[in-house]
């Protein structure tokens, strides 16, 4: 009997795992990455996606939250920690903050890994649900050797009943016409929206992918504070 021959996919570079241990102290894992063309214009041959799932990152910055009172802390904390991390690895980072113009950082992020589209505009992913975000992307010069891809399908395909649609008291998200920012910013700003506030979009809530992931309600407080008052 012949023996059968197996296409092995090349081991993934091992500055990757270092990368991953020195942002795991920070709430940050690395989110899989990709190999841009020239229409990314961007000079670098790897870029590697940069964010947080669940409660992890806000166990490490609520403590400079209540420090830094100053508007965009988290935004000034994430450069702080990723230039240092930019520099021991040899490369550049970029932010999805600081515009407009804005890095396409969503556009990216499918790129790099299992996320989708939900109807609410966020990415979904099969395990953390809605409850993750991007904080930078890391630019290297060389190739590096990316893990095999996670093709996992969306959790939106297989959702019936797409409570997301329809949790929103202002009706804020329309499956036709996408997110009506200023119809949300009136609700959140008015007494009846103390609860999007103070525990986060309902919406979001309401999904029911990556329950354990979601924040809590002085991470969701922060984020929620964070986009009235840029509004
Ligand atoms: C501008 C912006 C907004 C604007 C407008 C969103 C809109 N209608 O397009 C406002 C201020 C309303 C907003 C709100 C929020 N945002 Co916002 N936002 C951005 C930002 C800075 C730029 C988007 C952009 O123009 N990109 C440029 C284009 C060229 O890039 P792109 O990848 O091709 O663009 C995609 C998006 O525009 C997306 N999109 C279209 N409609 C909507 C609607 C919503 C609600 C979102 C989030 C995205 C979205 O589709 C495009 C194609 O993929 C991005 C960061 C970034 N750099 O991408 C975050 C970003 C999209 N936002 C994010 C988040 C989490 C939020 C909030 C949930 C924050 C919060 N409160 O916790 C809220 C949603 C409000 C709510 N009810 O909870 C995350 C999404 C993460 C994910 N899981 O996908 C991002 C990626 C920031 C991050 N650090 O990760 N946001
Ligand atoms: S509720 Fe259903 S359709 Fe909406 S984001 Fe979650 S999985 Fe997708
Ligand atoms: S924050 Fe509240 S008002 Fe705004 S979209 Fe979410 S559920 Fe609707």
């Amino acid at each position: 009997m012949g023996t059968a021959v197996v296409a092995e996919a090349p081991a993934a570079d091992p500055r990757l795992a270092a990368l991953a241990h020195a942002l795991a102290p920070k709430g940050l894992i690395a989110r899989g990455g990709f190999h841009p063309t020239a229409e990314d214009g961007l000079d670098a041959a790897t870029v590697v996606m940069i964010g947080n799932a669940g409660p992890a990152l806000w166990r490490v910055f609520e403590g400079v939250a209540a420090r830094d009172t100053d508007p965009h802390p988290m935004d000034r904390w994430t450069r702080a920690v990723m230039e240092d991390v930019a520099a021991l690895f040899g490369a550049r980072a970029l932010y999805p903050f600081g515009g407009p113009p804005y890095h396409p950082f969503q556009r990216w992020a499918m790129r790099a890994e299992a996320v989708h589209p939900s109807p609410l505009g966020l990415l979904i992913h099969p395990d953390y649900g809605l409850w993750h975000a991007y904080r930078a992307a890391l630019l290297f010069r060389e190739r590096l050797a990316l893990p095999p891809r996670d093709r996992r399908p969306s959790p939106c395909e297989s959702c019936v009943a797409r409570p997301c649609l329809s949790t929103c008291p202002v009706g804020a998200f329309d499956a036709e016409t996408g997110y009506d920012v200023p119809a949300c910013t009136a609700h959140i700003r008015s007494p009846a929206g103390t609860d999007c506030l103070d525990r986060g979009c309902r919406a979001r809530h309401a999904c029911p992918v990556g329950s354990t992931f979601t924040y809590d309600d002085a991470q969701s407080a922060f984020h929620m504070g964070a986009f009235e008052r840029a509004r």
